[in-house]
């Protein structure tokens, strides 16, 4: 057994051009690009520029640690070229973590891209597990996708971590031919998946197997200025939600969940039921929002049911412009109830035709939420008031 080894700063499966593919010519690179088989703490990589590995091109697995702890696999690019934006895949996982205690990524410059492996994008089997910062099915711009045609992580085990509840920590989970994150669940407890970003993957963002589906997920059943639901579990029990803004619901109705926005904690009460009325709001272009549940102790729920924000307009029934400029004549309605709270509204136009909707909370002329403007040609326009409430 071998300890504390350190892995940095190499071409592993590539030219010294950092680009042309030697894997998967055969012969030079058969099998994986880092394999670690009986070792305590190696570190495969860094987090100081210069530190990572570029692991690419290889039959096998790009990093395979089959045994110890304490392993650390920190900024690598792992399934592209030099660049980060080329693909230059692994046949197999990207990372196969079996190992207990280990970190893969972290904050601050640490975090993996890992994309383009023919199977998972990382696999973890063990406890106490870490896997943080990562770029998992998208390039090093954090915008081009470059696929892993399994899941983006597929785990077993107790005690891992996907992400954190610190800024930063959360994954990229883009793009995947399978779930985004998926857990057998049969007897792994204790997994967390927290503040990641998941979207556009094949198959639903967090997919627990062996498990009743959905048991302990939220279910949203409304959004408006919070987002309400409820969620079932243990009896008195504490449950951290997190909530995210999605463009677009997977298209089994759960799920993804694109945007972290945040998370309250609640416990359950005798009977392992609670409501919930949370603080947050879609984002501008995200108008669809997702949770999950992680009860303390427990692991991480699949996706809630996905839901649309009401896109709230008041329709200009009927106008009578008045070519000299002036207000038109509303003669629908005087307020407009967004859920609990009302909103006045004032119209008025000027000389081009443009009409300008003021919003008002609580029907207080003191209280302008905002304004909104657009030509108006004819009885029935719409002016959308929604993102004035937001
Ligand atoms: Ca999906
Ligand atoms: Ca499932």
């Amino acid at each position: 057994m071998s300890e504390d080894n350190l892995i940095q700063g190499n071409y592993i499966g590539l030219g010294a051009d950092g680009s042309t593919s030697l894997g998967f010519a055969g012969t030079l690179h058969s099998g994986d690009g880092v394999r670690v088989t009986s070792s305590e703490r190696v570190v495969i990589g860094g987090s100081v520029p210069g530190a990572g590995n570029v692991i690419s091109g290889q039959t096998g697995s790009g990093v395979s640690v089959s045994n110890g702890s304490g392993h650390l696999i920190l900024g690598n690019l792992i399934g592209t070229d030099a660049s980060g934006l080329k693909a230059v895949g692994n046949e197999k996982a990207g990372v196969r973590l079996a190992a207990d205690q280990s970190r893969i990524g972290e904050d601050g410059g640490g975090g993996n891209v890992i994309v383009s492996s023919g199977d998972d994008g990382v696999f973890v089997n063990g406890d106490g597990n870490t896997v943080a910062a990562n770029s998992i099915g998208i390039a090093e711009d954090g915008r081009t996708p470059i696929g892993n045609a399994g899941a983006g992580i597929d785990v077993y085990g107790n005690g891992n971590r996907v992400g954190g509840e610190g800024a930063d920590l959360g994954n990229v989970i883009a793009y995947s031919g399978a779930a985004g994150i998926s857990l057998t669940t049969f007897i792994n407890e204790n997994n967390r998946f927290l503040g990641n970003s998941i979207f556009s993957n094949e198959g639903l963002g967090i997919d627990l197997i062996q498990y009743e589906d959905r048991k302990t997920t939220p279910s949203i059943t409304g959004v408006m200025e919070t987002i309400q639901g409820s969620v079932t579990g243990a009896p008195d029990t504490e449950v951290l939600l997190q909530f995210f803004s999605n463009t677009a619901c997977d298209p089994t109705g759960f799920g993804e969940g694109e945007t972290y926005l945040g998370s309250i904690t609640v416990a359950t009460d005798a009977t392992g039921n609670v409501g919930f009325s949370a603080p947050f709001a879609p984002l501008s272009g995200q108008p669809f929002i997702t949770a999950t549940a992680t009860p303390v102790g427990g692991n991480t729920s699949e996706f809630s049911n996905c839901i649309e924000r009401p896109q709230d307009s008041v329709e200009i029934l009927s106008i009578s412009p008045d070519a000299a400029g002036g207000f038109p004549t509303l003669t629908s309605g005087g307020s407009i109830a967004f859920s609990s709270i009302s909103v006045g509204y004032e119209l008025t136009s000027d000389n081009s035709g443009t009409l300008f909707v003021r919003v008002f909370a609580d029907n207080n002329i003191d209280s302008v939420l905002g304004e909104v403007s657009q030509p108006v040609t004819s009885a029935g326009s719409l002016v959308q008031f929604n993102s004035l409430v937001a």
